[in-house]
């Protein structure tokens, strides 16, 4: 159950104490070999000295993504080019990419966290687990890696992609886990099904799913139609990839592996502190990485941090399911709105699939939002008007979540693009069309 009891059940003071220490030597570090924060420091009149206790945190300034594309390739590195063993970068579609540089060290930290995250959902060495996250410069394939090895699972570094001869591997070597984005485990099922494989007659038990926004409805669907035990997996390049923080058995938060890392949460628009149980977005410092510390990195993504104590034993504290990024927020009409509202809607209602699209228009200088959802091959053959009742049905609820009228179009069942990654939620064609 615990990869690494002694630390992941640790008592506060001791917690505080190991933290404190590292993060003093971790803002000497980049304060000494990383020009950037060096000159971040200067221009607040601060030097590592001022971090005397934990709260001093909060007068390092942020680090945004904007500053890393700045320094892009290597400039946030803390360690010379020969020390650093391996390259990642992220997804990112707009800009410069993040690189991200690990030492030897850093490679072995990511091992750890990433072993606690498989153990978290049941994995032991008698597992095989299927890494369907993608190998190459994204960090999911190798994160999952890392950390199953360090178990001594089976690993099956079957990669993104080749979706039939994924559904041949779990079902000839029978995978116990399995680890992709939710969206794409969800492509899995319905392909297994077209080759005439029951997913719930497969040997998975368990799958830890991340690297995108899920809801708790997307949660239940996937467990249903496997069969197994949904996890959510949290972790974005700048920090160190997937390993961040991962759900227990209790399904309630994501442990955040504390020891490495400092969660705080801060309201986007002023940049002010957020108490514990308030929403904001998340701010991590990472205490332990060697290659790229990050002080104070603005992840963009909209969480609030769970401190009561979890009944699985861990003391890490918990940050709840993300809810979407400052970045995903589609504002319309003065209101915002999220993927993840929209996404519960559909998941809710009968008769339609969880695969859709949320498209935004600006026909007449007034923002549209036109929500694609597939229908389910019984309502395709449906009598029209009871397709017209579901699309109104549909409408209604996404306006009583929202609180705004959004125009649903029902599709032809698998119609919609699948993704073997991150699923492209949001098609916003209000700059095209401008
Ligand atoms: O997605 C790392 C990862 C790989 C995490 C595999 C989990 C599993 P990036 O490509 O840098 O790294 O994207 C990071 O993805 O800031 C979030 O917006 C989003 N994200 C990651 N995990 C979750 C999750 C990887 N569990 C960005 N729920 C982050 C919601 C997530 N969003």
């Amino acid at each position: 159950m615990f990869w690494n009891k002694e630390i992941e059940c640790i008592n506060e003071e001791q917690l505080k104490e190991i933290q404190l220490q590292r993060l003093k030597d971790t803002v000497k570090r980049a304060y000494e070999k990383v020009p950037y924060y060096k000159r971040k420091f200067d221009e607040v009149g601060i030097t590592p000295d001022d971090i005397k206790r934990l709260d001093d945190l909060r007068k390092i300034p942020f680090t945004s993504k904007a500053d890393l594309r700045e320094v892009y390739p290597f400039g946030m590195f803390a360690s010379p080019l020969r020390e650093i063993v391996e390259i990642h970068m992220s997804s990112g579609t707009t800009g410069k990419p993040v690189v991200a540089g690990y030492t030897m060290n850093d490679i072995e930290i990511w091992g750890e966290v990433m072993a606690r995250c498989l153990t978290m959902a049941g994995a032991t060495k008698d597992d095989i687990v299927q890494v369907a996250y993608g190998y190459g410069l994204f960090t999911g394939g190798f994160g999952v890696h890392y950390g199953a090895r360090k178990i001594g699972c089976m690993i099956v570094p079957a990669s993104a992609g080749n979706t039939r001869r994924q559904i041949e591997i779990m079902r000839d070597f029978g995978t116990t886990i399995l680890t992709c984005t939710p969206s794409y485990a969800l492509y899995m099922a319905e392909v297994a099904q077209e080759m005439g494989i029951e997913p719930t007659n497969l040997k998975l038990k368990a799958g830890c799913f991340g690297a995108e926004m899920w809801t708790e409805a997307m949660r239940s669907e996937i467990e249903k139609r496997f069969g197994l035990n949904a996890y959510n997996i949290y972790g974005l390049t700048e920090i160190i990839g997937p390993g961040v923080a991962h759900e227990c058995v209790e399904k309630n938060g994501l442990h955040i592996f504390e020891d490495h890392f400092i969660a705080e949460i801060i309201d986007p628009e002023t940049g002010d502190h957020l108490p514990d149980g308030k929403r904001g977005e998340l701010v991590l410092t990472t205490i332990t990485r060697e290659g790229m510390p990050m002080l104070r990195f603005r992840t963009r993504d909209i969480t609030s941090l769970i401190r009561e104590k979890c009944s699985c034993g861990r003391t890490f504290v918990r940050i709840e399911r993300i809810r979407g990024r400052t970045d995903d927020m589609i504002k319309v009409r003065g209101v915002m709105l999220f993927p993840y509202q929209i996404e519960k809607a559909i998941l809710e209602v009968q008769g339609v699939e969880p695969h859709y699209q949320i498209v935004i228009t600006r026909p007449q200088h007034l923002d549209e939002i036109e929500v694609m959802v597939e229908m389910s091959k019984e309502t395709f053959s449906d009598e029209v008007k009871h397709i017209e009742a579901l699309k109104k049905k549909l409408e209604r609820r996404i306006e009583e979540i929202v609180g705004i009228r959004v125009k649903v179009t029902l599709v032809e069942p698998k119609s919609l693009p699948r993704s073997e990654g991150k699923a492209k939620r949001i098609i916003d064609k209000r700059s095209l069309s401008e």
